[in-house]
């Protein structure tokens, strides 16, 4: 079998991807190592900058969104007794949805399948072969066959664990990564917000965030130890200690009810260079993590989407690989900002085991110099909203 691009992952990178260019005219096919429902089922992301709204509006799958979402134009950071509302309207004239990865996933695979696009789910042993020459092809076994499809061009979105990265030689591949000393334990349930913003909340006993879905579905987050597991709390401890880290305000007006989900992420900046090697492009998680604070890492995979997929159509439409071909740096200088702002919200607001008095007195610093300055505030909106593509 043949094709022109292989995408492998059917995560929101490669769902996205596949959606723009099958729209374009370019043949692709997807393969997922898992089932549809078990991608569905994974809870994740929640706040979608405008780059992103608008190229799920550009892949036809923008009318649910379009409904469904929330538009946030500000958010609350929380030090101690300090709290700081981030107007982002007033300082970038920008926004951000908040509409559940999740949600995204569903109305792309939705999209994908009234497209009637090639998708093979369950697909087991993925090899990427020959990617360094002019005839890549990708094999892999499904229900106990072998196949082999020959190609242009590989699409690696298959998340941080997946091939395609591991596919790229040592002696090409240069990884840098920061792992913090501590997780999210993450909480949904079918309760009203505690506040219609997101609140992100510092305290001596460690880090929450209040987050949303919808009028009646609440997401929350508490810093963790990296060891412990969502066992070793139940619902009621979960609250006592959201109550404990969010301001007094919120506490004593937070809905509290069963959670209907519990998990935990551990916290991990990691960027690979470079992004492509031959005709294999990297993707998304396959090539970079941020820390969830700051709420970039669907948003940063979206813009790799970008342009990955103007590379490729104007590659399919005219010839020039002039899109490729600076694909890996243009991807790369946008990474590396959400790296720097992921990382700065997380030094900022959590707890580290082996922090000084004089590292909270610079958290202390910052947190005043953002609550004084105008300026701050202005640069912290900017980045949340995302940069320019
Ligand atoms: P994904 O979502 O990991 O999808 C990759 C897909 O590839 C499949 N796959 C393979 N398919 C075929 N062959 C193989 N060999 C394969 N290996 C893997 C996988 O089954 C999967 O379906 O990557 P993608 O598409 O790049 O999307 C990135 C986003 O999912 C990710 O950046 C965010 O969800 C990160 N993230 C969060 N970001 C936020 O902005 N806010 C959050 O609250 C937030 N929570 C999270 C997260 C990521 C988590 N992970 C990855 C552990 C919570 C968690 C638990
Ligand atoms: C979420 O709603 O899951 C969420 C929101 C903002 C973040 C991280 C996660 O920074």
């Amino acid at each position: 079998m043949r094709t022109q691009v292989i995408i492998i992952g059917g995560g929101p990178s490669g769902l996205l991807l596949g959606q723009l260019l099958d729209r374009s005219g370019i043949e692709t096919v997807t393969l997922e190592r898992k089932s549809k429902a078990y991608v569905l089922s994974r809870i994740r992301a929640g706040v979608l900058e405008t780059g992103l709204v608008d190229q799920l509006h550009a892949a036809g799958v923008g009318e649910r969104l379009k409904a469904e979402g929330f538009v946030h134009d500000g958010t609350v950071i929380s030090y101690g007794d300090t709290q700081i509302r981030v107007d982002f309207a007033e300082h970038t004239n920008a926004n951000v949805t908040v509409y559940g990865q999740t949600e995204v996933t569903h109305d792309l695979y939705a999209a994908r399948e009234a497209l009637k696009a090639q998708m093979v789910f369950d697909v087991e042993n993925v090899q990427i072969e020959d990617a360094d020459s002019d005839a890549p092809s990708v094999v892999y076994t499904k229900d106990g066959t072998q196949h082999r499809i020959t190609c242009d061009y590989i699409a690696g979105c298959d998340g941080f664990h997946g091939v395609s990265r591991k596919t790229i030689p040592d002696t090409v591949l240069r990884e840098y990564e920061k792992v913090y000393p501590f997780g999210w334990l993450g909480v949904l349930s079918e309760t009203p917000p505690v506040h219609d913003e997101l609140i992100y909340a510092s305290s001596k006993a460690g880090f929450a965030l209040c987050s949303m879905r919808n009028e009646n579905l609440s997401r929350y987050y508490i810093q963790c130890a990296i060891d412990d597991s969502p066992q070793n709390w139940t619902d009621d401890a979960f609250w006592t200690t959201l109550r404990e880290r969010i301001p007094q305000e919120y506490a004593e007006t937070l809905v509290t009810g069963p959670s209907i989900e519990k998990s935990i992420a551990p916290l991990r900046s990691f960027v690979s260079e470079p992004m492509r090697w031959g005709r294999l492009f990297l993707c998304g998680d396959a090539a970079h993590i941020v820390p969830p604070t700051g709420a970039k890492g669907l948003n940063t995979a979206a813009s790799d989407v970008h342009y990955l997929s103007q590379g490729l159509i104007q590659y399919y439409d005219t010839g020039d690989t002039g899109g490729i071909d600076n694909y890996s740096a243009k991807a790369l200088a946008r990474v590396w900002k959400a790296e720097r702002f992921s990382w700065w919200m997380t030094s900022l607001l959590h707890q580290f085991p082996d922090q000084s008095e004089f590292d909270l007195r610079m958290q202390q610093a910052e947190i005043d110099f953002l609550q004084s300055s105008d300026q701050a505030q202005a640069v912290l909106a900017q980045n949340y909203v995302g940069l320019p593509y």
